[in-house]
């Protein structure tokens, strides 16, 4: 049977606006359920539904101005009950005994007043939900916050603090809409409360002090972001920093880089690297191992594919070169001439960016003395390498002067201990330093 719902006695307040739709068509609704909100310059309530059925229609739009009497919408009910009618035949519902103006609605609990002959069941004091997502609600900044019932039993249910809620509906008032887009800004922002119990980001407009332009990031600046992000987070990183004497190396290196010139294969100090880290990787297994998600298991593993980060105009890649321990020096200086091609050309695949045990990343082209990289997890350690330079070394007799190669290893601290770190570090600054070590 259909019926039509009106807008109730709601006391004095005649042409309010509705701010919300709680209800729309199909709905099924319980007796008490609010429908609308609606919103004078003193208050804000909720007319609740006078009976349970289905939602046929809704007959109002937000902004509209109602008055007693208006159709709300019109409901497919499921019982036969006349005692709801039109509203001329309902007797007149009690005003509000006091009508809370704007401030005083903001400073109580319960903002709405009983606004129908059912009163609109505002749950402002409901315990907050154990599963809460954000961190501890402070009930005093809740109660204060101006926002109707709906809103804030919709803020109780996600565990919203609605005291840190910017409203953003007349005079303030938070709507639906303020608490989803503060759920959204936690989770994009990774802060305000999901777990780390710290204030959210401020919502700052730069433009107040001087000309700004806005520029949407990148596809790959977006994933690296947040993969840093959780990386950075979750890893108890310890960064050990080291120095190798590379003088012989590049030496050797350039003595190589001539011979291959011609055959448009560049080798570099980064090919070198690789291969010393294999060496390393192989003396201490734990860096060649990743925590399972339980966290109770290290998983082995017993080959070695290196990640090399590589810098792009739409930002940071890092493909993946596999079997290093299988590949010749000018296999390794080939293959990572073409990735480095391919992933300023956007041709890299997901999967030439899978399956890495440990990424070194390289700025020694650029500059820099040293600096603590991010552990590219599920690998537990990663290495940065600075720019070598010419430096005095004391030889026991008389200053040299000595290539030395600045390193900066970062690791995850529940995998690899310190002394672990300085050995790891201590060992590849040997090999780097003796090239015929790569050999063993
Ligand atoms: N010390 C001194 N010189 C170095 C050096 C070092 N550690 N590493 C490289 N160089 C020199 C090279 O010999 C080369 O010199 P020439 O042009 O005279 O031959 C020059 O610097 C440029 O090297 P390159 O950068 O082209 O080559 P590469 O193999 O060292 O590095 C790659 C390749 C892809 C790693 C690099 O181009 C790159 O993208 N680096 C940035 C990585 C990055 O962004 N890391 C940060 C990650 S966290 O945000």
């Amino acid at each position: 049977m259909e019926k039509e719902i009106f807008v109730p006695d709601i006391g004095d307040f005649e042409s309010v606006e509705v701010v919300e739709l709680l209800v729309k068509s199909g709905d099924v609704i319980n007796v008490e359920d609010s429908l609308i909100s609606v919103e004078s310059d003193k208050a804000t309530m909720e007319i609740p539904a006078p009976e349970a059925g289905v939602v046929k229609e809704l007959k109002v739009n937000l902004g509209d101005k109602v008055s007693q009497g208006n159709l709300i919408l019109v409901l497919e009910t499921t019982s036969n009950d006349p005692a709801v009618a039109a509203p001329a035949e309902e007797p007149p519902a009690p005003a509000p005994s006091a009508e809370p103006t704007a401030k005083a609605a903001a400073a109580t609990p319960q903002p709405a007043p009983t606004a129908a002959p059912t009163p609109v069941k505002a749950t402002p004091a409901a315990p907050p939900s154990k599963a809460s997502p954000t961190a501890k609600i402070d009930e005093v900044a809740f109660a204060k916050a101006y926002a109707t019932p709906s809103v804030r039993k919709f803020a109780r249910e996600l565990g919203v603090d609605l005291g840190k809620v910017e409203g953003t509906g007349r005079k303030k008032r938070i709507t639906r809409e303020d608490v989803q887009n503060f759920i959204k800004r936690t989770l994009t922002q990774g802060i305000g409360g999901a777990g780390l119990g710290v204030a959210p980001m401020p919502e700052l407009d730069f433009s107040q002090w001087g000309e700004i332009e806005t520029k949407a990031l990148t596809k790959i600046n977006k994933l690296t972001g947040q993969y840093l992000h959780r990386n950075w987070v979750t890893v108890p990183h310890v960064t050990q920093f080291d120095e190798a004497d590379v003088t012989d190396l590049e030496v050797f290196r350039k003595s190589m880089l001539a011979e291959y010139k011609d055959n448009g294969i560049k080798i570099t100090m980064l090919v070198f690297l690789m291969k010393a880290i294999v060496s390393a990787l192989k003396e201490f297994p734990r860096f060649n191992a990743s925590l399972d998600t339980s966290g109770e298991n290290l998983i082995f593993k017993k080959y070695f594919h290196i990640g090399i980060a590589v810098d792009t105009p739409d930002g940071l890649v890092v493909p993946v070169v596999r079997d290093v321990d299988r590949k010749t020096l000018v296999e390794l200086a080939s293959e990572l001439g073409e990735l480095s091609v391919q992933a300023r050309n956007k041709k890299l695949k997901p999967s030439d960016m899978q399956g890495g045990c440990f990424t070194i990343s390289s700025l020694g082209g650029i500059g820099g003395t040293k600096f603590t990289p991010i552990v590219n997890s599920p690998e537990v350690a990663i290495l940065g390498v600075s720019r070598a330079k010419m430096q005095p070394v004391w030889n026991g007799e008389s200053f040299e002067p000595r290539l030395i190669l600045p390193l900066s290893l970062s690791y995850d601290h529940r995998v690899v201990d310190g002394a672990d770190g300085a050995r790891f570090t201590t060992f590849l600054s040997r090999v780097l330093s003796d090239t015929r070590r790569l050999l063993l």
